[in-house]
């Protein structure tokens, strides 16, 4: 059985992490079994970084290297196997804008904002002991505060990255439009991707600055609720 290494999960989202909840949500549209296993500490992976999983003797770090390693594997439903090289070149389009745009301004989100840091610190780090209570959530953020920085969106304003958050969604929602699935009627690789930032987005439990603009791309929660529904039942 695979196991897949991830962030804890974080109220109703099965991990903190995006890219985590896209491998969890990969394994469940291929129907593939998983035993889940929290870790606190990244530094402990293979490449510093989660989500990565352990099939045997192999370990697989990285979720789109994860799920390349699985559609290549004789396991589950291979999602992409009949996509054509325009969906693909768009799947690939959309993956990394997801990946490495909106999920930085998620970031900013959660760990840049003097609204919304206090309630991420406590959920993050409350179960920490004490006194690294009091020293890791500081020393963490300013970290994710000098990658942001280093990224190139830390030196935009609060309002423009909402700005830049709410145009990413606004692109996925149109190109979603009334579909199933992002690429048709039947899921792929590509709405593991979705579920994982877009629940990331819509559920995680902290203020939004953006809500009542993401409340009204209505496709969006509908999507992640029919998604749920099909794939996520069991919890
Ligand atoms: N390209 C990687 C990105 C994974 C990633 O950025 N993981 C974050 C959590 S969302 C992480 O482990 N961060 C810990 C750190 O940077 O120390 C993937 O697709 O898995």
């Amino acid at each position: 059985m695979i196991k897949l290494y991830r962030f804890p999960p974080l109220g109703s989202l099965p991990s903190a992490s995006p890219f985590c909840v896209k491998v969890e949500a990969y394994l469940r549209l291929a129907g593939i079994e998983y035993e889940p296993r929290d870790m606190h500490d990244p530094r402990k992976a293979p490449k510093g970084k989660l989500p990565f999983i352990r099939d045997g003797e192999t370990v697989i770090a990285d979720s789109s290297a994860i799920i390349d390693y699985l559609e290549k594997s004789d396991r589950g439903d291979a999602l992409d196997k009949d996509l054509n090289p325009a969906e693909r070149a768009t799947a690939l389009a959309y993956r990394r804008m997801m990946e490495e745009h909106t999920y930085f301004c998620i970031v900013h989100m959660r760990w840049a904002r003097d609204e919304v840091w206090p309630e991420v610190k406590d959920r993050y780090f409350s179960a920490m002991p004490v006194p690294l209570r009091w020293i890791v959530p500081g020393v963490a953020q300013k970290q994710v505060r000098r990658d942001l920085h280093g990224q190139g969106i830390g030196r935009h304003s609060d309002a423009e990255i909402n700005a830049m958050a709410l145009a990413d969604l606004r692109a996925i929602s149109v190109f979603l439009g009334d579909k199933p699935f992002f690429l048709g009627e039947s899921p792929t690789t590509l709405d593991a991707t979705g579920y994982g930032f877009l629940t990331s987005v819509l559920r995680a439990p902290f203020k939004s600055p953006i809500r009542a603009e993401i409340d009204e791309l209505k496709n969006l929660a509908a999507y992640c609720a029919r998604l749920d529904a099909q794939y996520f039942a069991d919890g």
